[in-house]
């Protein structure tokens, strides 16, 4: 009997579960590039160009392989536009009865694909996505009747489980965290590496071509396209990075600097969140790293923690929190997304930098995501629904399982603290202290309130005027609140006053001021 395998776009793992017992011989895979997905919000055009041209290569291999695949390019005439039209089409076409996937990544997706049997009147057998090292089911169990559901605890459960960096039971280096170590500011002088870049070939540069033609309004630039989209290239950039940035990606893992977009950082997460790297091979590759004493601790562990902690922790709240959780919101905040997320329009260079490297790269590293345009959206109020799709589409890397409780929680606290506990709000003396922005900058960080005033200082003190009720009681909010406590009329109407105009220069509604 022949059985139809349907890959998604973010499977493209040869060792996937609705892959392990394909037959070469009678089996036919299904790969489609439909715009339901590339539409249903608007992706960067970098974004769509990894994706399809990762999915065409990846077809290639599977053929080289001996499959039979069934692959609809997004131009093509007879394209039915959605996952679950395409099937249907290929159903029908091909006379099938059985159809094998693994689960989505995405709510929205799996619920269309519960309703497929009834639908197609097929057998559909929808497989565990076993890439992930904690299932749905070790979630639940670690969540099962806990008050608090920090990432710290959920993260040494995964080092014992995988083994990484432990010695027996205990972690390597008598510490399970080594944050701390991993906040140093950059030095004037010091040798940025740069990373690996893969040269576009002709799959890429039909892909290139196609989404500049049929996405040309979409946010974003692809002349300086350069992410892996074939295992092998993913390979050869994991391999840069372990060599020659993890030694460095501990200590300044926190830190920013003007036209210098990577740094230290991995830069894996694209192939890694579509499946052309496993999250262990990763993680195996710097753990042997450190014990080769190319990588110090700080370094290996703060990475392997990002990947086997934090988002595997991400991926378990989504399953165990969606559909709801996307509803929240806590704040209660609702002023529009500023124009210059967009457009990088702004005066406040911070922003500019970040909204122009990421319009170039579909990229950003994360404490430019959760310390620059995150912590502004924050302070700024802006509606998570906003913010959210903002994420999701501007980011090569992003699928709504890790990009929602990282914004929706971490960045926007609009789950009333499930995933951290208090906003992530700071002041502009943060981003003075781990970047060079402010020396490009026509604010000043000094300066509090004013013409010259970063407007991070007195949006940041707004809101915690604004969300007092709400955040008053956070014992990690104290300190803040008894310094509000303690602050002047004049000042506070200094400080509203500025975010008043602030919000109105910005283009904020007036019912939002
Ligand atoms: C993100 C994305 C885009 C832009 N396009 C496609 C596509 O055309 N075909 C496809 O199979 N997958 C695509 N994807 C990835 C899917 O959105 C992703 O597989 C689902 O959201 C489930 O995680
Ligand atoms: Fe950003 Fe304020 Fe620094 Fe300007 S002064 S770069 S707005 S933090």
């Amino acid at each position: 009997m022949c059985v139809l395998r349907f890959i998604l776009g973010d499977q493209l793992t040869p060792s996937l579960s609705s892959l392990r017992d394909a037959d070469p011989e009678n089996d036919i895979i299904l790969m489609c590039e439909v715009a339901e997905e590339a539409r249903y919000v608007a992706h960067h055009k970098q974004k769509i160009v990894f994706l399809f041209s990762a999915m065409r290569h990846f077809a290639v291999e599977l053929e080289a392989q001996g499959f039979t695949v069934r692959y609809t390019k997004l131009d093509d005439d007879d394209n039915a536009g959605s996952f679950g039209a395409e099937l249907a089409r290929a159903v029908g076409d091909l006379g099938i009865s059985k159809v094998v996937v693994t689960e989505p990544g995405e709510f929205r997706v799996h619920e269309a694909m519960q309703e497929w049997e009834t639908e197609l009147g097929i057998d559909v057998d929808i497989r565990e996505d076993d890439r992930f090292i904690c299932s749905h089911q070790e979630f639940e169990n670690w969540a099962e009747g806990r008050k608090e559901l920090r990432m710290e605890y959920f993260y040494r459960e995964m080092r014992r489980k995988t083994g990484l960096l432990m010695e027996g039971d205990d972690p390597i280096g008598g510490q399970w965290n080594f944050d701390k170590d991993n906040r140093k500011s950059l030095p004037k002088t010091i040798d940025l590496p740069a990373p690996y870049h893969p040269q576009s070939d002709e799959i890429t540069k039909n892909v290139l071509a196609l989404i500049a033609d049929r996405f040309a309004s979409h946010f974003g630039t692809l002349e300086k396209f350069a992410i892996p989209v074939t295992r092998s290239q993913a390979l050869r950039g994991l391999d840069s990075f372990i060599k020659e940035r993890l030694p460095n990606y501990g200590d300044y893992q926190d830190a920013m600097k003007q036209d210098e977009p990577t740094l230290f950082h991995a830069l894996v997460a694209p192939a890694l969140n579509a499946g052309l790297l496993l999250p262990m091979e990763i993680c195996n590759r710097a753990e042997q790293a450190y014990h080769d004493g190319l990588a110090p601790l700080n370094a290996v562990e703060g990475f392997i923690r990002q990947i086997i902690g934090w988002r595997e922790y991400v991926r378990g709240i989504y399953w165990l929190k969606m559909p709801d959780y996307k509803e929240t919101n806590f704040l209660d905040a609702k002023r529009d997304l500023p124009d210059f997320y967009w457009s990088a329009n702004t005066d406040m260079n911070c922003i500019k930098q970040v909204v122009q490297e990421t319009r170039d790269h579909a990229y950003a590293h994360h404490i430019q995501r959760l310390m620059v345009t995150g912590n502004f959206a924050l302070l700024y109020g802006v509606e998570p629904a906003q913010i959210n799709e903002w994420y999701l589409a501007v980011y090569a890397d992003a699928y709504e399982w890790v990009q929602l409780p990282n914004t929706h929680g971490m960045v926007m606290f609009a789950d009333g603290g499930l995933l951290g506990s208090k906003p992530y709000a700071a002041s502009g003396s943060y981003i003075n202290k781990m970047s060079d922005y402010c020396k490009h900058c026509r604010f000043d960080p000094s300066v509090k309130n004013g013409e010259k005033a970063c407007p991070f200082n007195y949006l940041y003190w707004n809101f915690m005027i604004e969300n007092q009720a709400k955040l008053k009681g956070n014992r990690r909010m104290a300190m803040m609140y008894a310094t509000l406590g303690k602050m002047a009329d004049q000042k506070r109407a200094e400080i509203s006053a500025d975010a008043k105009a602030f919000f109105e220069k910005t283009g904020a509604k007036a019912s939002d001021l």
